[in-house]
């Protein structure tokens, strides 16, 4: 349980953090947790696994990545307590792996749509995205980046650091700059932390504004996103809850003002009108296409 507690305060606190790193982590925890469980009989193992999968699932309650790797992992067909231990430790091997491998070839496939000398604008940090850039930047692709700060949290300063690793020309802008420097920019390329049915999409907080300054001026808007980021309850009708974090993230001293509140909502909505492609493991689709790839892969969670 140790171990499970400290994997759930560390996403809480973002030293995990992006929506397939918390997958991973999740699955990790479980697996681990699975193992160490002892119990007598296959019940009392679900309900160890159900109550180890709710104390993940409050940590962050916007990304779905976290609810499908939990669901991944936790579902078995097994009719005994060590075949259920051996599936669960196994689904959760499962998920870690595939989840890595999705990573390096959504890169494969979105980096075709990158051209010779083309620049890109990202925002905060998100691996599959960086999958397309460094794609694109082995191919000999000659590409410049532009990634933003990413307030509050600044999660740009990281992919600033890891593009810096690969060598790739990068300029770092304050979030509001993006109109600005849009003109220069040949597409946009960000990650997702869940998708619609609808093929809308939350990501990190002012990635709306900056579709609507892309689509403005016509510029491609490029998601990133691993099938496990699409949500099967948006199907059933449910609103994607926007996690509102800490106004200590967006100023540590309190104010001093009595009439004056700070919000710090962490994602918003980007409408799927203003998105022209969804660069997947298993293809780029539009965003229409997001209620197939939910009955297809993650059809699990319309039972209810
Ligand atoms: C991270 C964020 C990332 C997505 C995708 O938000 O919005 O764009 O999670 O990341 P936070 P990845 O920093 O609040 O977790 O492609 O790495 O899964």
């Amino acid at each position: 349980m140790d171990q499970l507690s400290e994997t759930a305060r560390k996403i809480s606190s973002m030293e995990i953090r992006g929506a397939g790193k918390i997958g991973r982590a999740a699955a990790e925890a479980l697996r681990d947790f699975a193992l160490n469980l002892r119990v007598q009989s296959l019940e009392e193992f679900d309900s160890g696994m159900q109550m180890a999968a709710d104390v993940l699932l409050k940590t962050r309650p916007t990304a779905v990545s976290l609810f499908n790797a939990v669901k991944i992992v936790v579902t078995h067909r097994a009719k005994d307590l060590e075949s259920a231990r051996e599936e669960v430790i196994s689904n959760a091997n499962r998920f870690i792996e595939d989840s890595a491998k999705a990573v390096e070839k959504i890169g494969e496939i979105g980096c075709r749509r990158i051209k010779a000398g083309d620049t890109i604008l990202t925002h905060c940090n998100s691996m599959a995205a960086l999958s397309i850039i460094g794609a694109a930047h082995r191919a000999g692709k000659d590409i410049r980046v532009i990634a933003t700060e990413s307030r509050p949290r600044l999660q740009g300063l990281l992919t600033i650091g890891m593009l810096d690793e690969m060598g790739i020309e990068t300029e770092l802008i304050v979030d509001s700059a993006v109109r600005s420097v849009m003109d220069e920019v040949d597409l946009v390329v960000v990650g997702a932390d869940v998708i619609t049915a609808n093929g809308s999409l939350v990501n990190k907080i002012g990635t709306a504004q900056i579709a609507l300054c892309a689509n403005e001026a016509r510029k491609s808007f490029v998601v990133a996103a691993e099938t496990y980021k699409f949500s099967p309850r948006t199907i059933l009708g449910e609103l994607v809850p926007i996690e509102e974090r800490s106004p200590s993230e967006v100023m540590p001293d309190p104010l001093k003002h009595r009439h004056v509140r700070i919000r710090n909502p962490a994602f918003d909505v980007t409408p799927h009108r203003y998105i022209d492609l969804i660069c997947t493991e298993v293809g780029a689709i539009p965003p229409e296409m997001s209620f197939i790839i939910i009955k297809e892969t993650l059809g699990f969670e319309l039972d209810g």
